[in-house]
């Protein structure tokens, strides 16, 4: 049986702080805002929060370029305003966890200014720097052809010392080198910093980056263009979990925190259960990332592929039984800051589905086992930015930069950029950025400046946190049932084990699957429509059993079978 653990039991909401509340109206959500809203967090029956990165930076990765990880960026507040933040969720029995931004620094950070300095200095090789190559004609060249994740090379010059660097996302971001065990150290005492003010765990970003093949080989040629990618020598390397133990053993044993790795490009079950096996003593739970990433392409985030019900319930089944096999534990999350939001991308968020899909993707993430993450305004069914906005509503840095590489190769003409328009509208970092949609008045409440530092989606006007507060039938009144029956029926939700209704059992567009606690004390089964079709299920098998909660209303019993309306969800009990 699975041992029990407050981490598996927490239920989480992911804030994004630039966009969560703006306190003192410059625009930019802030710490205080976020203290403001303790209660109401509170009051959605979550119990624990990930806050983005909130340290000093230069923001030319919305705070994952971090120059200096004990202080914060001055926008958002000050180290004394976080202790406050930690204290009043504590005085609420809530949990607080951390970005842990450690797979590179900011070019800002005192660290990296000291080792670009010269080839001498102590911390020259807390980075990662190489001589160039050259090519038969003299040209200068990379040291390796390895793609940056936010495009281009993924190694910048520096005139300086005439010696590259590598930098994986932007060139203002260069990657840290493990192999340094004063780095690691120095590391490790920035995490005591928040875990000796109350932190209670961290989410690990770009965590199986850390460790690169020692040589960085050239990653495998697939294509004519410059750079490949490289994940193969990136990813997962050879000393990731000797880096991940060490934290364990030097820092978090000696503290009862939860741990979250953000576990890109490694993807078989055996190699992603290693970080998370309970005799491994490593992490507690991983993002694997398919999940969010359905509709991505073979070459890459933008290209076009359609989300279809199949998908999610190869992800699902997937994890949901290879976790318990290899003993260890896992995330369910639709959403987060890097893509669009699941109910534009994987539901509906038109008129008349809006709420449906919303009420019924909540049921997917409270039913399963592993450790729900929610993103901030998933609660009031919080959609993507509408067709309305065109290319220059997008900010963030990947998506631009993916589009001025697209146009480029067109050769400028932006008349035939719609089809990466489209894909912008879908899965955008933007969209899971938006700034939070409180009421109805101006600028949704989220700041009394006249211009917030990113669009607001003009849906606010109906879609907000003060209309649904009060109405019953609302997408976060479900939310707060679903969140409230997950910590009512904890060995069912939680700890119970889970077996997958094949698709010849459910058609292709419904994802079932049921639910047992230990001895089937208790039974539960979970039809989740993905369609905007009626569909029928037959539960002749289920007899006995009574609906627990609906998004539908009214009986779903249909005699022998459930009828699930378009985005319908019926959870039934035995
Ligand atoms: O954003 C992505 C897809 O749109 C991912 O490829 C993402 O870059 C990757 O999952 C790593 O993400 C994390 O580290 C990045 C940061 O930009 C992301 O916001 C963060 O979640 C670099 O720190």
């Amino acid at each position: 049986s699975i041992e029990k653990a407050w981490w598996k039991e927490a239920v989480v909401y992911q804030i994004y702080p630039a966009s969560f509340l703006d306190s003192n109206g410059d625009g930019l959500g802030d710490i205080p805002g976020i203290v403001s809203k303790v209660r109401y967090i509170k009051s959605l029956g979550v119990d624990t929060i990930w806050l983005s990165p909130i340290f000093a930076s230069p923001q030319k990765d919305m705070g994952y370029d971090v120059a200096d990880y004990r202080s914060i960026h001055a926008p958002y507040g000050t180290v004394q305003d976080v202790q406050d933040l930690i204290d009043q969720l504590h005085a609420q029995k809530m949990r607080i966890l951390m970005d842990l931004v450690v797979n590179h620094s900011s070019d800002q950070h005192a660290w990296f200014k000291e080792s670009r300095s010269s080839k001498t200095n102590p911390k020259r090789d807390w980075y990662i720097w190489r001589d160039p190559k050259y090519d038969e004609q003299g040209n200068r060249k990379e040291p390796n052809n390895w793609k940056s994740i936010f495009g281009g090379s993924a190694w910048a010059f520096d005139e300086n010392t005439s010696q590259y660097y590598l930098a994986l996302f932007l060139p203002s971001q260069p990657d840290l080198n493990w192999e340094s065990a004063e780095m690691r150290k120095a590391t490790h005492d920035d995490m005591r910093f928040w875990l000796d003010r109350g932190v209670d765990g961290f989410r690990i970003d770009s965590m199986n980056l850390m460790s690169k093949h020692p040589d960085l080989p050239d990653g495998k040629v697939i294509n004519d263009e410059p750079y490949q990618s490289g994940a193969e020598f990136f990813a997962s390397g050879p000393k990731m979990h000797d880096y991940i133990r060490e934290i364990r053993t030097e820092v978090l044993d000696k503290y009862d925190v939860m741990t979250v790795g953000e576990l890109g490009f490694t993807k078989d079950e055996y190699s992603v259960s290693q970080y998370v096996a309970k005799d491994r003593r490593e992490l507690n739970m991983l993002f694997t990332g398919d999940i969010v990433d359905m509709d991505f392409g073979a070459s890459g985030k933008y290209e076009r592929n359609d989300f279809h019900p199949r998908k999610i319930r190869k992800i699902t089944d997937l994890w949901q039984t290879a976790m318990p096999r290899f003993d260890g534990w896992n995330t369910v999350y639709l959403d987060n800051h890097d893509s669009g939001r699941s109910l534009s991308r994987y539901a509906s968020d038109s008129p008349e589905h809006r709420a449906m899909a919303a009420k019924m993707l909540a049921t997917y993430l409270m039913t399963l086992s592993g450790t729900p993450f929610m993103l901030a305004g998933q609660e009031i069914g919080m959609a993507n930015l509408g067709k309305e906005y065109g290319a220059e509503s997008y900010i963030d840095v990947e998506g631009k930069n993916y589009y001025k590489g697209v146009l480029k190769a067109r050769g400028g003409d932006v008349s035939k950029m719609s089809d990466v328009l489209r894909e912008l509208q879908l899965k955008a970092r933007d969209h899971g950025r938006l700034p939070m949609q409180w009421d109805d008045s101006p600028n949704a409440d989220f700041t009394t400046s006249e211009k917030a530092w990113m669009t607001i989606n003009k849906d606010y006007t109906e879609w907000n946190v003060a209309s649904q507060l009060d109405d019953p039938t609302s997408i976060m009144t479900y939310w707060k049932a679903m969140i409230a029956l997950r910590k009512e029926y904890p060995d069912l939700f939680v700890y119970g084990s889970y077996v997958p209704l094949p698709e010849s059992e459910t058609g292709e567009m419904i994802l079932g699957y049921e639910r047992y606690s230990q001895e089937m004390r208790q039974k539960s089964v979970v039809l989740l429509n993905f369609s905007d079709q009626v569909q029928k299920v037959d539960v002749e098998k289920y007899k006995g059993f009574s609906t627990l909660i609906s998004n539908q209303g009214g009986d779903t019993y249909k005699g022998s079978h459930v009828e699930l309306r378009a985005f319908g969800a019926v959870v039934l009990l035995r």
